[in-house]
């Protein structure tokens, strides 16, 4: 499964320096609004200790972590959705991504431009979530024309789609995600067809700078209220987009001197899973040993599709046992003989952690 995550922010906040710090990528980096235009891409491993133990454990020739696109975009500014700054250009690259990762500086620099002078989290925060919400308003007015007229005509499914766009045209005019809106089925299934851009799950990144380490930073009341129930993490972007050119054990010196005890990206990765619901399973053998990612609660044949579109429609049964029991067992035959390997039908939801067999 390509899960793709986009980068988004104001201009100048340190977007490119964390794709850079991500995927080791050289991009341009410059202390100018809009140095990116086009997007970058760039895809990163997720790192899991798991997958190396399981690896070591089975002797296999090939490791193969999941993986997650970054795009970095170009900056928003307000007003964007009407075309300032470099307008709308930006909504196409939005809508092809899975989630959002907003980034919003922290760190105080006056040497660093910024677009409204000096940072404000709260305030920048917002500026961007209004563009993203009054770009869902014009989609969904132009929707609720075109859907509005066929209604009229009497089509059962239409008018209901109306209804909905109704309902997800207040929330927006009330300046919400629909992310953080409780959204009925129907509405979230409206929005996703529709591609709506604040439906897409969102992470927040706030730059902080290195004498702000994640500990001592918190947001402030107000934000916290605003951030409801979108996951945030400090991150002092400047000092791991150095680190990311150095080698490990330097890189963890260069850390500990700001007092961050390792590299926090691994946080971003395990983030993006956590809000988008995604957990990861594996497969190992001799030959490979590869993690998979599905989304919570999959049964195992849609775990199987994971693997081969076939696998959905043959499934027979699945051999499961927890990782971290596999290693315990000593081997797969051990912990065959000890009972400790599960036969799952195709009811079995499938668990993060879990090393699967499948019969097809
Ligand atoms: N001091 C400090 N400077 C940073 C940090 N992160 C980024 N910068 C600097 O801020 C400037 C802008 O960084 P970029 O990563 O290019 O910003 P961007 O968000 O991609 O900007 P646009 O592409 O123009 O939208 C560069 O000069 C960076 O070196 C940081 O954590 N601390
Ligand atoms: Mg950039």
């Amino acid at each position: 499964m390509g899960l793709k995550i986009g980068i988004i922010g104001l201009p100048n906040v340190g977007k490119s320096t964390l794709f850079h710090a991500l995927t080791k990528q050289e991009v341009l980096i410059a202390n100018y609004p809009f140095a990116t235009i086009d997007p970058n891409v760039g895809v990163v491993t997720v790192r899991d200790e798991r997958l190396l133990k399981l690896a070591r454990f089975s002797h296999s020739k090939k490791v193969i972590p999941a993986a997650i696109e970054f795009v970095d975009i170009a900056g928003l500014v307000g007003g964007a959705s009407e075309g300032a700054g470099l307008g709308n250009a930006f909504l196409s690259h939005i809508r092809e991504v899975d989630a959002l990762c907003q980034v919003v500086r922290v760190f105080q620099n006056s040497d660093i431009i910024h677009v409204a002078e000096t940072p404000d989290a709260l305030r920048d925060f917002e500026i961007i979530n209004l563009e993203l919400v009054l770009k869902d308003l014009e989609t969904t007015m132009k929707l609720q024309e075109k859907i509005g007229s066929e209604a009229r005509s009497g089509d059962k499914k239409k008018i209901e789609e109306s209804e909905d766009l109704k309902r997800i045209k207040h929330i927006l005019e009330a300046g919400r995600l629909l992310s953080q809106a409780n959204l009925s089925d129907a509405e979230g299934k409206i929005a996703g067809t529709y591609n709506l851009l604040t439906i897409k799950p969102m992470l927040v990144i706030f730059n902080i700078s290195d004498k702000e380490v994640s500990e001592i930073w918190q947001p402030g009341e107000d934000l916290m209220k605003r951030l409801g129930d979108i996951p945030y993490l400090s991150i002092p972007i400047g000092i791991e987009s150095e680190a990311a050119t150095m080698e490990e054990v330097q890189a963890n010196e260069f850390r500990s001197l700001v007092g961050i005890s390792s590299s926090s990206l691994d946080l971003v990765t395990r983030a993006a899973y956590g809000r988008l619901g995604l957990i990861t399973f594996f497969t190992t053998g001799e030959d490979e040993t590869r993690a998979w990612t599905i989304e919570k609660d999959a049964k195992a044949p849609r775990a199987g599709r994971a693997i081969h579109s076939d696998f959905e429609d043959k499934f027979i049964r699945a051999e499961v046992i927890p990782w971290d029991a596999l290693l315990r067992s000593g081997s797969w035959a051990g912990a065959k003989e000890h009972g400790r390997i599960r036969i799952e039908g195709k009811e079995y939801t499938v668990k993060d952690g879990d090393v699967i067999e499948f019969r097809i």
